[in-house]
């Protein structure tokens, strides 16, 4: 492949790439043992927005804000309108809705999967309540994650846990607009340690197909044991037309919520690769949203996402560089190296200088990061919202 056709593949595939951003990852979150405090941090769903905004502004490649309706929407079906003016003025729009059904203190023994039924009403009541918001806000997606389980062998009836959750589902399901899809997210644990409901890609895959036709997998990278092989999750569950979108973040020991890429960039390549060789083949794009579900109380967290951004762009880049059509002889000869040099060949490539390029094109700057810091943005919010943000230390002391 020459150069030019490398960068007119890589022009093009950036023209279409979106990813979408959380609200979640712009307030001041920590970890269990606490939060350092970033002056700068949003404290308002308007001042997440904004912040989102700042990102796609310099990147254009995150049009869309992904939000979790208990965070952002303080009073439910009724804030929409707000949010909605918030999300227009910082020229982004509402991406994935997300129901809260893990937070509540009714929740200690679960949501969908709880033995009470007046529990699982509750928690059914606050998803179909986001469904309605989605179909306000024009979002296309609810994103389900339940953080059902147990710690204690003995203490939860699986097998009934496992029905509760699938009525649950069904009639979540009979409330979407033809418009709306259901996305049903796994994670083998956490909160809960000894079992969990929804535990992998298997047990959404099936929940979903029990669901109805707009229900599908969600896959969370940071989600899985250490050594699985997500990829091949993602070629099955693209197979079986069942790929509903992603979080993305990386890990190195749970769900670290580290940067998107960081920790293993060749996994991420992997990732995309059978996404757009799924593509090539069939002729046809995959139907995926492709969201970050990250929160950062180390770096800035306005940058973080810049820096996010960019590097989901440049794996994406080195992914649409792989010469399928090779790959494919190489793989139906059995030529192990060859096939595998192939994929390498279109990782190690340098994709940064055609991505500037496009920038460049599109009246971007070609350094999202150092233009952004040149704005001044971070030091202007973190004299407007200082006071606020040091207000949360002190009442978290
Ligand atoms: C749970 O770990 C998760 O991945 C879910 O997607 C939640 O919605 C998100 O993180 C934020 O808590
Ligand atoms: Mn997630």
């Amino acid at each position: 492949m020459t150069t030019s056709i490398q960068t007119e593949r890589i022009h093009k595939a950036l023209d279409t790439f979106a990813i979408e951003l959380p609200s979640w990852g712009f307030s001041n979150t920590g970890t269990r043992f606490g939060k350092f405090i970033q002056d700068s941090a949003a404290t308002t769903t308007e001042e997440k927005l904004a912040d989102a905004g700042q990102v796609h502004k310099f990147t254009a490649c995150c049009p869309s804000v992904a939000t979790h309706v208990l965070w952002d929407f303080p009073e439910g079906l009724k804030s929409t309108p707000a949010v909605m003016a918030s999300a227009a003025k910082a020229g982004v729009r509402l991406g994935a809705i997300n129901p809260n059904v893990f937070q509540d203190q009714i929740y200690k023994n679960g949501s969908l999967g709880n033995p009470d039924p007046k529990i699982r009403q509750a928690a059914l009541d606050h998803i179909l309540e986001s469904v309605e918001i989605g179909k306000q806000t024009g979002s296309r997606d609810v994103s389900l994650w339940f953080g059902d389980g147990s710690s204690y062998p003995g203490t939860q009836s699986i097998r009934h846990r496992k029905q509760w959750f699938t009525e649950g589902l069904k009639q979540t399901h009979a409330h979407l607009s033809p418009q709306q899809r259901m996305l049903v997210e796994y994670k083998p644990f956490e909160p809960y340690f000894y079992h969990t409901d929804l535990a992998d890609w298997g047990m959404s895959l099936l929940l979903s197909r029990h669901a109805g036709p707009q229900a599908k997998v969600l896959v969370d990278t940071g989600h899985h044991y250490q050594a699985q092989n997500i990829e091949q999750i993602v070629a099955w569950l693209l197979s079986e037309d069942m790929l509903g979108g992603f979080h993305f973040n990386d890990r190195r020991y749970a769900d670290d919520d580290l940067t998107f890429g960081s920790i293993d960039p060749y996994q991420v390549f992997r990732i995309f690769n059978e996404v757009i060789g799924f593509e090539r083949e069939t002729g046809k794009r995959a139907d995926i949203a492709y969201m970050i579900d990250q929160s950062h109380n180390l770096k800035d967290k306005t940058e973080e996402m810049i820096q996010t951004a960019i590097t989901a762009q440049e794996l994406y880049s080195k992914a649409v560089l792989v010469d399928h059509e090779k790959l494919t002889h190489y793989q139906m000869k059995g030529e192990l190296i060859d096939a595998e040099e192939c994929l390498k060949a279109a990782f190690s490539s340098d994709v940064r200088p055609a991505i500037r390029e496009w920038r460049k094109g599109k009246g971007l700057a070609e350094e999202p990061l150092q233009a952004f810091r040149a704005s001044g943005y971070t030091d202007q919010a973190a004299r407007l919202r200082g006071k606020k943000n040091k207000g949360a230390v002190a009442s978290y002391a």
